[in-house]
């Protein structure tokens, strides 16, 4: 199988989306940091939306991380169930992640980058933290007591892996009333994927 060449961000939750659908699916790639030298020129003319993650595969370029799992799930054969019916809440909820989940976030993470905490906005921090706490309780009911949120480990687990690892890394866990969830976050992070993806 061509390598992957993934133009990547190692924050970015889009990324680390990607980097795990990679990993999981056992793609071969090469992670090329976005800003480091040559790499910023050959990106800038790879995406239209001047985004990351950029994926390209032998004569292949996607710039949208919802169009490259799909990809990944199409070349690989993982991923994703075998029915039209079974694929759609993996589906949706990768969407929940990165269009509901990820606006809470996106708020605490904002003000805590890069700043000293005596400058952190707290009624921000407090706002986003909240939004994303409303956002789990979707999850924890969606989830119930099954071992992943589709079949097997899917587009869910690859979305939703990446926003909790980044949310447990600027201060937030998941609340104690939702054991499954928190149980499901331990078990994604034991995968070896987790180790060769995460940027902390
Ligand atoms: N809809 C895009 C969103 C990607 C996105 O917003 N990426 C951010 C990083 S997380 C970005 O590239 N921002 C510009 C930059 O970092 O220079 C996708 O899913 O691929």
């Amino acid at each position: 199988m061509e390598t992957f060449v993934l133009y990547d961000k190692p924050e970015c939750p889009f990324c680390w989306k990607i980097r795990l659908a990679l990993a999981e699916a056992e793609l071969p790639a090469e992670i090329i940091h976005y800003q480091h030298g040559n790499a910023e020129s050959q990106w800038l003319t790879l995406s239209p939306n001047k985004t990351v993650p950029v994926l390209q595969h032998g004569d292949v370029t996607l710039y949208e991380s919802a169009i490259m799992l799909e990809y990944i799930a199409d070349v690989s054969g993982r991923l994703l169930p075998q029915t039209a019916g079974e694929k759609a809440l993996p589906r949706l909820l990768h969407r929940y992640s990165d269009m509901t989940l990820g606006v809470g976030l996106r708020k605490v993470i904002f003000e805590k980058r890069d700043k000293p905490e005596a400058d952190w906005n707290q009624q921000r921090i407090a706002e986003g933290t909240e939004d994303f706490f409303d956002a789990l309780r979707f999850l924890a009911d969606t989830l119930g007591d099954n071992d992943y949120f589709a079949a097997e480990y899917g587009f869910a687990e690859c979305a939703l892996t990446a926003r909790l690892g980044l949310a447990q890394h600027y201060g937030i866990a998941i609340p104690e009333g939702h054991a499954n969830l928190r149980d499901w976050f331990q078990r994604m992070q034991q995968r070896p994927s987790y180790s060769l993806t995460s940027p902390f």
